[in-house]
């Protein structure tokens, strides 16, 4: 069979890449063509994405694929969730997207159930977690203070949209990024409109939802033209990088749980049907949209981003750690000491996150950590409990036994952090693939273009093609008791 070439753009909220995956003979081979930053942009004292920039750097990697020289079949793209731009009645792109971490979106969820619909009827009717950030309650707080944007918009998309609306001109609402909003239903899979109206907005902000796989159109003359490609089919991918990553998970049956671990780190089941009932609405478990109609029954859980805010801090003041240096690091230093709860409100913004930590070990009355390198540990190990306290509770709910974690994303390559998580959870764990987001985006334009055909031929032969590494629980014991301790912390 000749080789099928797919160019997937994978952008997280740290950075983004153009990969080129190749098929042939049931073999996947991916190559990193481009690397670029993503950072939040400070402007006026709001948080934004510089979604200019990141149109350029889509062009950047489309050069990058033409120098390859290959036959490429399709281009697809996935991003963070929750994010949208606007687009204007002339079709032009109304300004910069807001980044989900503004604090714009403080307090708005309150205020939402106060004056439009209480709290029980949004998670009723969408089963999606309650987060400041969700799209929701970004679209209310846009709302309320009277943004020019908003009200000059003709349609909404979101970000994985909207740069596939840049590279064709062809509007669409991916179906998995749309359930990141807290806007759509997922048992009728449609925009819930009661969620809008009543805050005087309309479901027709909204472009028709489409399915992963569906060919959202081609890329336009003049850019094809520019980048040296032909007008290549763009394909709508599970747009929201955790769906792409989650459809990679290389499982072999349903009793697993997953950990998609980057910046932040998802755990979760996958599911038939959505799981809307008293105890997720209490645990605050979301109903995300999967592959093939499957439900990402998941949990946010603050993954890296607090190791990367330290990192951030401490390479300003002069320390810049690699990545062996800080395993050694955490390696070295004084087991269970002191322990943060990862999803403490205070460390969710941008800052001085050393600072941060220090004050939360203040407030709780723990020690605080002498250095980085005690510092590095209190992060492993507490999110390795905190994953722990999470699979607990998917464990009183999953239809099913929980015989196995997959660990995906970057974070997979921290072998420390997955033993860790093994002794933490007293399950084996399986780590890779580290680029699971690509893989599942290459993966479903794959399975666009006819290579392959259901969700569980996709994962066996990613299981096939990518090595992975497990890990066996070992000293359970010693865990079991920082356990213990670590759940009068926890919120
Ligand atoms: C991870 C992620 C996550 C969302 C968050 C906004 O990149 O997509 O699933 O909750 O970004």
């Amino acid at each position: 069979m000749q080789p099928k070439h797919f160019v997937a753009f994978d952008l997280g909220a740290t950075s983004g890449r153009t990969i080129l995956g190749s098929l042939r003979d049931g073999e996947l081979v991916l190559k990193e063509l481009t690397r670029f930053p993503n950072a939040i942009l400070p402007l006026g004292g709001h948080y934004y994405w510089n979604i200019f920039s990141l149109y350029e750097h889509l062009c950047e990697g489309l050069r990058a694929a033409a120098r390859e020289g290959v036959e490429i079949t399709s281009v697809g793209i996935d991003t963070w969730g929750v994010d949208f731009a606007f687009i204007g009645r002339d079709g032009s792109l109304l300004g910069l997207p807001y980044a989900y971490r503004d604090p714009h979106t403080d307090g708005a969820p309150e205020e939402y159930f106060s004056k439009v619909l209480p709290k029980e009827e949004v998670y009723g009717d969408t089963g999606i977690q309650i987060m400041n950030f969700n799209s929701l309650y970004q679209l209310y707080a846009m709302q309320r203070d009277h943004s020019s944007q908003l009200a000059a918009a003709d349609r909404l998309l979101f970000m994985p949209d909207a740069l596939s609306y840049l590279l064709t001109g062809e509007m669409v609402t991916e179906y998995t990024i749309a359930s990141t909003s807290q806007l759509l239903n997922p048992r009728t899979k449609r925009i819930e409109a009661r969620l809008l109206e009543k805050m005087g907005l309309s479901a027709e902000l909204f472009p028709p939802i489409v399915m992963p796989g569906h060919r959202i159109g081609t890329l336009r003359a003049e850019l094809a033209a520019a980048c040296g490609v032909p007008q290549l089919p763009v394909v709508a991918v599970a747009g929201h990088d955790t769906a792409s990553a989650v459809a990679a998970v290389p499982a072999a049956n349903e009793r697993f749980a997953y950990l998609s671990s980057g910046t932040w780190s998802l755990m979760g089941i996958e599911v038939r049907e959505p799981f809307i009932n008293e105890q997720t609405e209490r645990y605050n478990f979301t109903n995300e949209g999967g592959v093939e109609g499957t439900t990402r029954l998941l949990k946010n859980i603050t993954g890296m981003w607090i190791l990367e805010q330290c990192l951030k801090k401490w390479k300003e003041e002069g320390r810049d750690y690699s990545y062996p240096e800080i395993v050694k690091m955490a390696t070295g230093a004084a087991p269970f000491r002191t322990m943060i709860d990862p999803d403490d409100a205070s460390f969710a913004a941008p800052g001085d996150m050393p600072a941060a930590i220090r004050a939360y070990c203040g407030r709780t009355g723990q020690p605080v950590p002498d250095d980085d390198s005690a510092t590095i540990r209190a992060i492993f190990e507490s999110l390795a409990l905190k994953y722990r306290f999470v699979l607990d509770r998917f464990r009183s709910l999953a239809p099913f036994g929980i015989e196995r974690l997959h660990v995906i994303g970057g974070g997979s390559k921290n072998a420390l952090l997955n033993q860790f998580t093994a002794d933490s959870l007293g399950i084996p764990v399986t780590a890779g693939p580290s680029e699971a987001t690509a893989v599942g985006n290459i993966m479903l334009q794959a399975r666009a273009a006819g290579c392959v055909g259901t969700l569980q031929e996709m994962r066996s032969l990613i299981a096939r093609c990518i090595p992975t590494e497990d890990f066996i629980p070992g000293d359970t014991a010693a865990w079991d008791a920082a356990y213990t301790r670590f759940k009068t912390i926890v919120k």
